[in-house]
């Protein structure tokens, strides 16, 4: 029998095969168990010796060319896909490293994190609320009851309408009312810093509609202005870091505090600039107080057993008075130069013990 026509068939589709998958399917299909040549080794075993003498050989023959072939096609199918994946990942060490991220941190979100980080050393949770509140919140539970001047002083945003309770709906003014919730949700001691977005309807060179407002919380026993201005020194001077940090009360109003003061921080002139520290002259900074007895009440605590001190200060004019930003109205453009000249590094996280705000 002449085996060359099957021997032909098998190698040429052998070569044809395009894959290793395709090629283990033809090594099955010739030389497994159920395979074709495999068949023909077995039809030795039903013939007379002469016929064995003359076939065998061209059998095994078959068997060694398809064989060969199969072994030969798997190198060169196995070659040709290294060559593939050496050519597509190949890096090429001559180009530029690829642009590092162009995003930066907004000064405003940096001096928030700077000042969480510096009251959380002094015991200090921050708490966030609502930016929609009612006028309970932002005004009532702060002594501040309607037809009360300092309502109208707050030049608010009101909704057009009332909310289920038929509350009056706004834009809070400052964060006190995220202080009055947490006073009712989680009760006394309390020691906590609000930061956030405040609204109200003013825009010139000075002021913009919306605003970053820090405020801070204490209530305990026996709390007074001494803890007031001991917690404030400590604050301004990690955050300036500067040990020379002079502070000067002087008294005030706010219907929320009783007594109210006024914060004034010293400066130093420094080339006709000033410079934070020493005390040549004043600049206001801050307000704060003791915590008004009615607002402790509407807190939910009673004011004979807790007293409490607050302060507020605006977080936009602080990161121009660290950073030297001089244009409040540029914080709020988006234009991307000034977010890469003042903007911070990503991954630059504020902490007490490596120093607080290291520019980018
Ligand atoms: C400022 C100063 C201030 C407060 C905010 C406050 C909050 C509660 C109770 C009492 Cl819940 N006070 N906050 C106190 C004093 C001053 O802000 O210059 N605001 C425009």
């Amino acid at each position: 029998m002449d085996y060359a026509a099957t021997g032909q068939e098998a190698l040429s589709r052998i070569a044809a095969a395009q894959d290793l998958d395709t090629l283990e399917g033809l090594r099955v299909e010739f030389l497994g168990k159920q395979g074709s040549i495999s068949g023909l080794l077995k039809t030795l075993g039903g013939m007379n010796p002469d016929e064995r003498q003359s076939e065998g050989p061209k059998i095994h023959a078959l068997r060694e060319s398809v064989t060969e072939a199969l072994s030969g096609r798997k190198a060169g199918l196995e070659g040709a896909a290294l060559e593939a994946r050496l050519a597509a990942e190949r890096i090429d060490l001559s180009l530029p490293a690829p642009d590092m991220p162009r995003g930066s941190v907004h000064p405003v979100s940096q001096v928030m994190d700077e000042m969480a980080e510096i009251f959380a050393d002094m015991g200090f949770a921050v708490a966030t609320g609502p930016e929609i509140e009612d006028d309970w919140h932002n005004f009532t539970a702060l002594n501040m009851p309607e037809s009360h001047p300092a309502r109208a002083m707050h030049d608010t945003f009101y909704f057009p309408d009332k909310n289920a309770d038929g509350r009056e709906m706004l834009l809070r003014t400052h964060t006190s009312p995220v202080q009055i919730r947490t006073m009712l949700e989680r009760g006394a001691p309390l020691r906590v810093i609000a930061p956030g977005r405040v609204y109200r309807s003013d825009s010139d060179a000075t002021h913009t509609p919306m605003f970053h407002q820090i405020e801070g919380l204490v209530i305990d026993k026996g709390i007074h202005l001494g803890h007031l201005k001991w917690t404030l020194e400590t604050f301004l001077k990690a955050y300036f870091e500067r040990e020379d940090i002079v502070l000067r009360l002087r008294p005030s109003y706010f219907p929320f505090t009783e007594p109210s003061v006024e914060v004034d921080v010293g400066f130093t002139l420094v080339n006709g600039k000033r410079v934070l520290g020493g005390q040549e002259g004043w600049m206001e900074l801050l307000g704060s107080g003791m915590v008004n007895r009615k607002v402790i009440a509407a807190g939910g605590l009673d004011p004979d057993v807790w007293q409490g001190f607050a302060f507020g200060v605006g977080v936009d004019r602080l990161a121009m008075l660290k950073y030297g930003m001089d244009d409040l109205r540029a914080f709020f453009d988006g234009d991307v130069r000034w977010l890469a000249h003042y903007g911070f590094a990503p991954l630059d996280v504020p902490t007490l013990s490596g120093g607080v705000g290291t520019a980018a």
